[in-house]
């Protein structure tokens, strides 16, 4: 899978916790929500030891491959070399990008969190090959976040990175979102500059799919309502 191939539209990013995954399996979890249409997987879980993220993490890259769809690993670079995954996602407190580059090679997807306009310019300088951006809403999912941006305040990053730096970097929203708020995180993160239409490529998304009841029926929900916004925009 060439890693400029890559689809952000539907960013699924997963949870073990009880609170969210319940007592359901993740791989069935994930492959429901691949049947709905997710686009690209994270495989993110913040208790289970080495082992067992290896172990998940292996079969959770078998599933998505029947998808062609890449898995990332968070936080963890020596996790996705174990796993032969498609790449990983980190955050400001993770391995820095151009270690994680060194160790990964060029062909991974290296995505990395940015609160601030500051750790996005940083972050996309380096040649990081998404942001993740957020977050957009508080969630109970992640109470440590730095700053709610919401849908303005996203689009005021993506603005404010247009031209500044040597390319453009895509970029996903994350932190609350719903099927309910889809349309106005889309839409209003969204502008022009000189002719060229700014926006994010995708959301991201953990609990309102994986503690859906239907996760199959939520990531499919939430494609058609990504599909409408970019017809609105
Ligand atoms: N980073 C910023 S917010 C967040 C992460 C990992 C959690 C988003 O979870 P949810 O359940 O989609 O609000
Ligand atoms: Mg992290």
């Amino acid at each position: 899978m060439g890693k400029h191939a890559f689809d952000l539209s539907l960013y699924l990013v997963t949870d073990s916790t009880p609170e969210i995954l319940g007592n359901k399996n993740i791989c069935h979890v994930v492959e429901a929500a691949l049947k709905g249409g997710v686009t690209i997987v994270q495989y993110r879980d913040k208790t289970s030891d080495t082992g067992e993220l290896v172990r998940v993490g292996r079969e959770l890259h078998k599933i998505c491959r029947r998808f062609k769809v890449p898995l990332l690993i968070n936080d963890r670079v020596d996790v996705a070399l174990a796993v032969g995954c498609e790449g990983v996602h980190i955050g400001q407190d993770d391995m820095d990008y151009v270690t994680a580059r060194k160790l990964l090679g060029p062909d991974a997807i290296i995505g990395v969190s940015a609160g601030t306009l500051e750790e996005a310019t940083v972050a996309c300088d380096q040649g990081a090959d998404y942001l993740g951006i957020g977050a957009i809403y508080s969630t109970a999912t992640k109470t440590n976040t730095k700053r709610i941006l919401g849908p303005e305040g996203v689009g005021e990053v993506l603005r404010s990175l247009h031209g500044r730096t040597a390319h453009d970097v895509r970029a996903v929203g994350i932190g609350g979102v719903k099927l309910s708020n889809v349309g106005a995180i889309l839409r209003g993160s969204a502008s022009e500059i000189e002719g060229s239409k700014i926006g994010l490529d995708g959301i991201a998304i953990v609990s309102a799919i994986m503690a859906a009841s239907d996760p199959e029926h939520a990531a499919g929900d939430f494609l058609s309502a990504i599909k409408q916004a970019r017809v609105d925009i």
